[in-house]
This record gives C-alpha cells, structure tokens and sequence, in this order.
C-alpha cells in the first residue's frame, strides 16, 4: 500500500500528539505522508495540497489542530474522502476548543473527531486503518491480531 494516509498537521508543535499516530502506522507498516499545513496560516497550500493528494491515491486524511482547530473541516471541504480529525490539547482551555472546533461540524460535510490528544491520536491511526481495512485483508488481520494482543496482555495481569 503506497502513501494511501495523508497525515496534515497545523504547526509543527503538534508533532509531539502526531508522533503517537506516525509511530502506530509505521507498526502496522502503512503507507503514509505527513505535511505541516494550516487552515489560516497557508489555506491555498492547504486546499492545493488536500486536492493533489486525493488525486495521488489518498484514500484518508487525518489532520491535527489545537484552538479554534478549523483544519480537519477545511479538508473536509476540499474533498470527499474520509476526514479523521485530532484535537491537540491547548494551554488555555485544555483542547476543548480543539475537540468542539472539529467535532461540531455543521450537516453536510462531516469529520471523523477522535478524542483530545495522545488517545485520540493512536486512535486516528487505528481508524484510519479500519477504514482501508474494509477492502484490504492484510490490514484487517493485522488489526484483528493487535486487538488480540491487548486483551492478552490483560489477561495476563496478575494482582
Ligand atoms: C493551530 O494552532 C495548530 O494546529 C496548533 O495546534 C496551534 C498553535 O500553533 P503554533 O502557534 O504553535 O504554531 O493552528
């Protein structure tokens, strides 16, 4: 599978939550690119981008941004292809403003929204690949065993 998930983050202090979905892809050995595109700082580049990659064989966009987080609804604009979105934590309001910015996405052009920070991050990697997963049996085997592996690791807990 060649670069079918494109990763787009606001700013490049999002990298820290991102690595937490970069790290979980490489495990499952995806394809994937990663840009640092912005909603308000570079909307042509962005909306340039988003139309280019879904021409290229994208087949999901996971986009990352803390604030009034519009990224996730902007590449939502650009294309129908499906949209995870990640809220970052903020400073000022802990990433509640991130997770309403992304998940209150009017009717019409909807977003996937994971949870704020490092869950929703891991998350969006995992949802990304149930998605691809739906027609690519190597990736749902690989997502089936991993959830296998956690429960194992459960069970295993002795008190
Ligand atoms: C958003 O603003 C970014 O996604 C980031 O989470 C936040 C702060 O960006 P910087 O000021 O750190 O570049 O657009």
């Amino acid at each position: 599978m060649s670069k079918a998930i494109s990763i787009i983050m606001g700013s490049q202090s999002d990298l820290e939550i991102v690595c937490e979905t970069i790290k979980l892809l490489k495990e499952f050995k995806a394809g994937f690119e990663v840009r640092v595109l912005s909603a308000h700082r570079t909307p042509k580049e962005l909306a340039a981008y988003v139309e280019l990659a879904s021409r290229k064989g994208t087949k999901v966009f996971i986009a990352a941004a803390g604030g009034a987080a519009a990224l996730a609804g902007v590449v939502a604009a650009h294309t129908t292809l499906p949209v995870i979105g990640i809220p970052i934590e903020t400073s000022a309001l802990k990433g509640i403003d991130s997770l309403l910015s992304t998940v209150q996405m009017p009717a019409g052009v909807p977003v996937a929204s994971m949870a704020i920070g490092k869950a929703g991050a891991k998350n969006a990697a995992l949802f990304a690949l149930e998605i691809l997963g739906i027609t690519n049996k190597k990736i749902s085997s690989a997502l089936k065993r991993y959830r296998s592996e956690a429960a194992a690791r459960i069970k295993a807990i002795k008190l």
